[in-house]
């Protein structure tokens, strides 16, 4: 695809602040929308190049049986969702299916256990996990629950780069769709891993039935936190028959959704804003607007944990359209 000269933002550099006001990221959230995308792409040309995107590959490692009843989840025991329970993979398979998803294209790969914490015997497997992955030079990721001081430290030992733990949406509609746990458990679990040195993968989910200031003030929530969360995956509820959220859950505006992503980058403009979940419910046109608005990072392969993604032939295709390559995140630090 032909380059074009494009006005130099170089010499522009994003203020971070972490003191946004309700009314301020509502006024963003709600504003006319081409200048809410201009300005979403113009911070995210001061931090990113805008034609490439960041690439994971999820594999879950511990699959169904979780004690926390996550309204939207397929793998909570509290729902009947079909889906059969597995005990925690060997690492020696895990560390297969990470070459596979490195020769795929992936960058990093996240890990994810259907936890409600690890129990201390299952941190050596999964220390030997994250040694393994690193040494193919892949990021790596994990999402297994809430973490203590001590498990926390054990994994930044480990060389683990980063921790997802969303947040989801709100506090205040946080008990509509968790009651197991409360948006201050997660907190202290962020706090813990930022505590350790360990980069932070912290967003939410769109679709449970929250209300546009629900998003605001998710979104709100994690910029005024003391450091950004370095990535920011933004997911679209994928309706799980069997759970209570699917039963209630309305589709998702899209226009809704790529607000989000825009508040996202220009609240966070040098966070990761990844588009996560749900692209296989979404057309070409809007993933496009939502890299428009700044999303810079997806999830790639044709499995997310439980459910299908759109896979390499439609991924490759659609980059292919848009100009956009895959970061080469290797070698390069970040933060
Ligand atoms: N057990 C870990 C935890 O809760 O932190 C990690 C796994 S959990 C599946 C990770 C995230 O995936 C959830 O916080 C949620 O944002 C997202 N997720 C789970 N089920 C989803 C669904 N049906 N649709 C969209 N996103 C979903
Ligand atoms: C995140 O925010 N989304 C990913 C990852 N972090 C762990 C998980 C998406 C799960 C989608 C539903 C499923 O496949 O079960
Ligand atoms: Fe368990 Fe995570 Fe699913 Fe909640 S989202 S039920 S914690 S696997």
């Amino acid at each position: 695809m032909n380059t074009i000269d494009l006005p130099s933002l170089a010499e522009a550099t994003p203020t971070i602040r972490h003191d946004w006001s309700s009314s301020e990221a509502a006024a963003i959230y709600h504003a006319p929308f081409m200048d809410l995308i201009y300005r979403a792409q113009t911070i995210h040309r001061q931090s990113f190049d805008p034609n490439q995107v960041q690439c994971n590959q999820l594999l879950n490692i511990k699959t169904g049986g979780c004690a926390e009843d996550c309204g939207y989840c397929s793998q909570s025991s509290h729902h009947d969702t079909a889906l059969p329970a597995s005990k925690l993979m060997d690492p020696a398979e895990v560390i297969e299916a990470a070459k596979a998803a490195r020769a795929g294209g992936a960058t990093r790969y996240c890990m994810g256990a259907a936890w409600r914490s690890p129990k201390d015997r299952d941190m050596a497997p999964v220390i030997e996990m994250v040694k393994g992955v690193r040494a193919l030079g892949m990021e790596t990721c994990m999402t297994l629950g809430m973490l203590s001081d001590d498990q926390a430290r054990q994994l930044a030992e480990a060389g683990l780069d980063y921790y997802n733990h969303n947040i989801d949406t709100s506090e205040q509609f946080y008990p509509s769709v968790v009651k197991t746990r409360s948006f201050g458990d997660r907190l202290d679990t962020l706090q813990r891993v930022q505590d350790a040195g360990i980069k932070v993968c912290c967003g939410g989910i769109l679709g449970l039935g929250e209300k546009p200031t629900d998003r605001v003030e998710m979104l709100r929530t994690l910029a005024n936190l003391p450091k950004h969360p370095e990535s920011v995956p933004i997911n679209m509820l994928i309706p799980i028959a069997g759970t209570p959220i699917a039963q209630i859950a309305t589709p998702v505006d899209p226009i809704a959704f790529v607000r989000t992503i825009a508040l996202a980058r220009i609240l966070m403009p040098k966070s990761d804003v990844r588009l996560a979940a749900g692209r296989t419910a979404m057309s070409d046109e809007m993933q496009a607007l939502c890299f428009l608005a700044g999303a810079n990072s997806i999830f790639i392969g044709d499995q997310l944990l439980t459910t299908p993604n759109p896979g390499e032939d439609k991924d490759r295709n659609l980059f292919d359209r848009l100009g956009i390559t895959p970061r080469d995140d290797r070698g390069v630090q970040r933060s």
